[in-house]
């Protein structure tokens, strides 16, 4: 990646502090042992990438953006998960913005709840939202909280190992074109952080909510909610009704709506992973 085309961020005064490496081990990492206000860690390769509840993210070299945001935390905890819905409409909204239209190529961006952008079924971008609590920034100064906002995209990639070749896919898989991974990080990055602070003072999503919901995938169709662990036994069927402002998932089951939030439950579609 070029820095240069970066330092448009710090020179508009939306980041303050930009690191980029070439391996590190994961993003994430960095940010939470070093975590700053609006801090961007970047890396060309992440050697143990993680996914949520401790699962891998495949990070190989200079094809994708591996990224990590650290922003001071305006949010009261329950609030936090919140801060994953808007990172993934941030993301999903610049992707389909990004899309070769004027070539006539088009695929939908879906978002999948709560962290998962899809192109034609397939997982493009993850997002892994950490905390971090009480670090100071320097002798005498006051304690802060940070928030860490890891996200992985699959830019231009001809292929994945084997083992997520059906359920991975990247940007340049679905259009055969080659992106400016630093002209997306800008993008993404600029839109991620007027929406953060727009949801740091109204401590709420309904001003996202209808932009989220129509990106949303199998909204008003039926899904099937399992264990995070994919414990089969807790499988249920119903039918998603979009987010509310709290970016807890509303689904209807027996005439009833009643709200799933992240982190234990995952969603599928009828017939798989979407
Ligand atoms: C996520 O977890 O989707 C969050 C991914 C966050 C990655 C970013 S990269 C920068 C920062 N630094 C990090 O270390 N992490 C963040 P989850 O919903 O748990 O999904 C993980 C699952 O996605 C895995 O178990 C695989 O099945 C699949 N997977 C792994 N690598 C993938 C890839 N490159 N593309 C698509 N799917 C992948």
């Amino acid at each position: 990646m070029d820095k240069d085309l970066l330092k448009g961020l710090k020179k508009e005064g939306i980041l303050d502090q930009l690191y980029l490496y070439d391996e590190v081990s994961s993003t994430n990492d960095l940010a939470k042992k070093d975590p700053g206000d609006r801090k961007l860690f970047l890396a060309e390769v992440q050697t143990t990438g993680r996914g949520r509840l401790g699962r891998n993210w495949k990070s190989p070299a200079e094809t994708g953006i591996w990224m990590s945001y650290s922003l001071k935390n305006i949010l009261s905890p329950d609030n936090i998960p919140g801060v994953t819905i808007v990172a993934a409409l941030a993301v999903a909204e610049i992707l389909e913005e990004m899309m070769p239209k004027e070539i006539g190529i088009s695929p939908e961006i879906k978002i999948k709840w709560p962290n998962d952008i899809v192109i034609n079924q397939k997982k493009v971008c993850g997002i892994l939202t950490e905390y971090v609590s009480g670090i100071g920034t320097g002798e005498g100064s006051e304690k802060e909280d940070y928030i860490i906002c890891g996200i992985g995209i699959n830019v231009n990639m001809s292929e994945f190992p084997e083992e997520l070749a059906d359920k991975a896919t990247s940007l340049f898989m679905e259009t055969g074109v080659t992106f400016l991974r630093e002209e997306i990080v800008c993008k993404v990055i600029k839109k991620l952080t007027s929406y953060y602070e727009t949801y740091g003072l109204l401590k709420s999503l309904d001003f996202l909510k209808k932009n989220y919901n129509d990106m949303l995938i199998n909204i008003n169709e039926e899904i099937v909610l399992v264990g995070e662990n994919g414990d089969d036994e807790r499988k249920v069927i119903c039918v998603s009704r979009g987010i509310d402002d709290t970016g807890a998932l509303l689904v209807e089951r027996e005439g009833k709506i009643e709200r799933i939030i992240a982190g234990e439950i995952s969603v599928r579609g009828l017939y798989g992973y979407v």
